[in-house]
């Protein structure tokens, strides 16, 4: 099935905020919610009023910024906590509770007729305050799939705007999520939400398998930024569903991700990683001749993510001992240097000997080609 329409809950203000670096100011939190908003993710998600006097000052801020995102908060199953987010004017709430049985044993202590009775009640409540509401299975991979099953048509039948499969663990396949989504969709008419984690690398195919299984919407942090190493990263998800059909994110100023990702890694003290989807250094970089040749020719020969549609520009890297005379013929054409193909092919045999006994810079690049000139070109005329 591909993907159909589907929505973004930003998670940056909630799961990255359990990021060991974050410790976002109330200024800062603005800050990334404005962005996020311009940015145009259909929802945020912020850290639950319960947790401490200014998360819940926060909350109030951000949901009255009047943005054109939605403002959700994300609470423990209670209805204290549902009656605190409700007062803070967010647009909906967000509930979970764990479902798997190490949790239930070792976490709240309840069993799953308990939990249908504590979720219809929260769920209820929430709905008769006019509020969205989304109601989640913690550890949902490592819970008996009829269990989740129950708990999800029970919170449908009274009404849940969305139900939320968590892989907490980051334990599951693509596979395994496209099955749980099948399943799920079968049973529910509601929308369906997918959260998933990346400890074993799996954080964005899991995301975009969910939608394809039919999942609704997807949770992000930007950079991926969560407890561990985090959940699905926005910029990653936006690559994986471009390099699909581009035409899914147009929804969506891009060129606004690397901005994104250098203000959470100030924020949080991390660099971005040279490997980045998208905004990493190298992300567009090319580097042998056979893949600068072609490049040059078609960027589309070696690029699924066409660079300025992003803001970010490609780099053709020439000065190593894998360079091609085709790169450097289109060097030469930089500097304005008319020289011939033999000889560059020539120059371009120097520069390879030239790198095998040191690692070469751009300049030294340069400076072979015009040394070619005045040595081998000026001299035989
Ligand atoms: C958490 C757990 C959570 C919740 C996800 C959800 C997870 O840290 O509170 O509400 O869908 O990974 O299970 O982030
Ligand atoms: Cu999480």
């Amino acid at each position: 099935m591909s993907v159909q329409a589907f929505g973004i809950i930003e998670s940056t203000l909630r799961e990255g905020e359990q990021f060991v670096g974050a410790n976002f100011s109330t200024a800062q939190k603005v800050e990334i919610a404005r962005a996020l908003d311009a940015f145009g993710v259909e929802y945020l998600e912020l850290t639950s009023p319960a947790a401490s006097p200014q998360s819940l000052e926060d909350c109030r801020t951000i949901a009255g910024l009047g943005l054109r995102a939605k403002v959700l908060t994300h609470v423990r199953c209670t209805l204290e906590d549902a009656r605190l987010a409700a007062e803070t004017g967010v647009d909906g709430i967000d509930v979970l509770i764990g479902t798997s049985s190490v949790l239930r044993e070792f976490s709240h202590g309840k069993d799953i007729p308990a939990i249908i009775r504590m979720a219809r009640e929260v769920v209820s409540y929430i709905k008769d305050r006019g509020l969205e509401v989304r109601f989640s299975t913690e550890d949902s991979f490592r819970s008996d799939l009829r269990d989740i099953l129950t708990v999800y048509e029970a919170v449908d039948e009274v009404g849940v705007n969305r139900v939320g499969i968590a892989d907490t663990v980051g334990m599951a396949t693509p596979m395994q999520v496209h099955r749980v989504v099948t399943e799920v969709r079968r049973r529910v008419s509601c929308d369906i939400e997918f959260h998933g984690h990346n400890d074993s690398g799996c954080a964005i195919a899991n995301a975009y398998t969910a939608l394809e299984a039919g999942a609704t919407h997807v949770d992000t942090s930007i950079l991926g930024i969560g407890e561990r190493n985090g959940i699905a990263p926005l910029g990653g998800l936006v690559a994986r569903l471009y390099a699909s059909d581009r035409s899914q994110v147009q929804k969506y100023r891009l060129t606004m991700l690397r901005d994104l990702d250098h203000m959470i890694a100030q924020m949080v003290g991390v660099d971005v990683p040279f490997n980045n989807y998208v905004t990493g250094i190298t992300a567009f970089t090319h580097k042998a001749g056979i893949h600068a040749k072609a490049v040059l020719n078609n960027p589309e020969t070696y690029e699924i993510l066409a660079p300025q549609d992003f803001g970010m520009s490609r780099y053709i890297s020439i000065a190593h001992r894998l360079t091609g005379w085709n790169a450097i013929k289109s060097r030469a054409e930089q500097l304005n240097l008319g020289i011939g193909d033999d000889d560059l092919k020539a120059a371009t045999l120097h520069i390879k000997k030239l790198a095998d006994e040191k690692p070469l810079a751009l300049d030294d690049v340069d400076a072979v080609l015009r040394g070619w000139i005045s040595e081998h070109i000026d001299r035989n005329e």
